[in-house]
């Protein structure tokens, strides 16, 4: 696992996966369908994951299912600030979920300390300006296009070869921003552009983008590919509220991996999977091609053979 990126450093325990809950201000989300859609409602929320365990909690005013439409500014700003206001203040460390400019810097003035960016700097040109002033860290996820038109981009020649090139061109823009390297996460963006069958190279080569030296982040929960996976004779995918225990087994491989943090709905469990994963490695689990994991502990036991 990388070290963490800048002012984060001091989360978990070294060792672990991070875990970054999802604090969803949002009537429309696919996965949670507006439950938090209130700020005292998605406060209360942000709290109980908290209390779950979360490392990190990210708040988002935008829903980015398949087709959804874009939010305006100004409703954005009405339906983070508030909730990122109080997560702050009570001590938790919180990511502002935008693709805005604005948005990222008034939730940072609001105590965010870290920008989930899921379009990597292409949605809005005024993002890495923002990054690099302020100086936080930032998710750089993989994106092709915004919700309506993501489906249409899901065209790969070999899908992990192509995400870590399109992220290396977005880490050369945000170098040239002026973004330093020590603020950088990237993101494979599961689900964004990849339909289905390509969301699943990505889980099983992760180690790959983890060996390009960033903190990598990995958001698989309860997406589409999972109901797919896991749906009914009849062919009818399993709804989003059943698709946690499959979320936590991805958790576990990706921590495996060597992924720096994970971000989900269900706390309770990733917790759990993240220490499964955390004591795996530990003992001298790697993947396969997996240049990194456990290599301390595997020389150790090599040499006392
Ligand atoms: N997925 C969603 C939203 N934000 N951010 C990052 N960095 N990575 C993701 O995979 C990601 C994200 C969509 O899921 P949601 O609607 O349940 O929040």
């Amino acid at each position: 696992m990388a070290t963490g990126p800048v002012g984060l450093t001091h989360l978990g325990d070294g060792e672990r996966a991070l875990v970054m809950g999802v604090v969803n201000v949002t009537p429309d989300s696919f996965s949670d369908g507006g439950r938090w859609f209130e700020p005292g409602a998605a406060i209360a929320h942000g709290l109980a994951l908290a209390d779950e365990g979360a490392d990190l909690l990210d708040v988002g005013g935008e829903s980015t299912r398949p087709g959804a439409p874009r939010v305006p500014v100004d409703e954005e700003l009405r339906r983070v600030v508030p909730v990122i206001e109080a997560l702050a203040a009570s001590g938790a460390t919180v990511s502002v979920d935008t693709t805005r400019a604005v948005v990222a810097r008034r939730a940072l003035d609001a105590g965010a300390r870290l920008v989930n960016d899921v379009s990597g700097g292409l949605a809005d040109p005024g993002m890495f300006a923002v990054v690099a002033d302020a100086g936080v860290a930032y998710v750089a996820m993989h994106w092709r296009g915004h919700s309506d038109v993501m489906d249409a981009n899901d065209a790969y020649d070999d899908v992990v070869t192509d995400v870590r090139r399109e992220l290396a061109d977005r880490v050369a823009a945000m170098r040239a921003a002026g973004v330093r390297d020590e603020q950088i996460v990237l993101d494979p963006g599961l689900g964004f552009a990849k339909a289905g069958a390509s969301n699943w190279p990505l889980i099983a080569r992760l180690s790959e983008l983890v060996d390009d030296g960033f903190p990598v982040l990995v958001g698989a929960s309860r997406k589409r590919f999972i109901g797919h996976l896991l749906a009914g004779p009849d062919g009818t995918p399993a709804p989003p509220m059943q698709r946690d225990e499959a979320t936590h087994a991805i958790s576990a491989f990706v921590a495996g991996a060597g992924a720096w943090a994970v971000r989900v709905h269900d706390v309770r469990g990733t917790v759990h999977a993240v220490r499964v994963a955390a004591a795996w490695r530990r003992a001298g689990g790697r993947m396969c091609g997996d240049s990194t994991a456990g290599r301390d502990e595997a020389h150790a036991a090599e040499g006392a053979q």
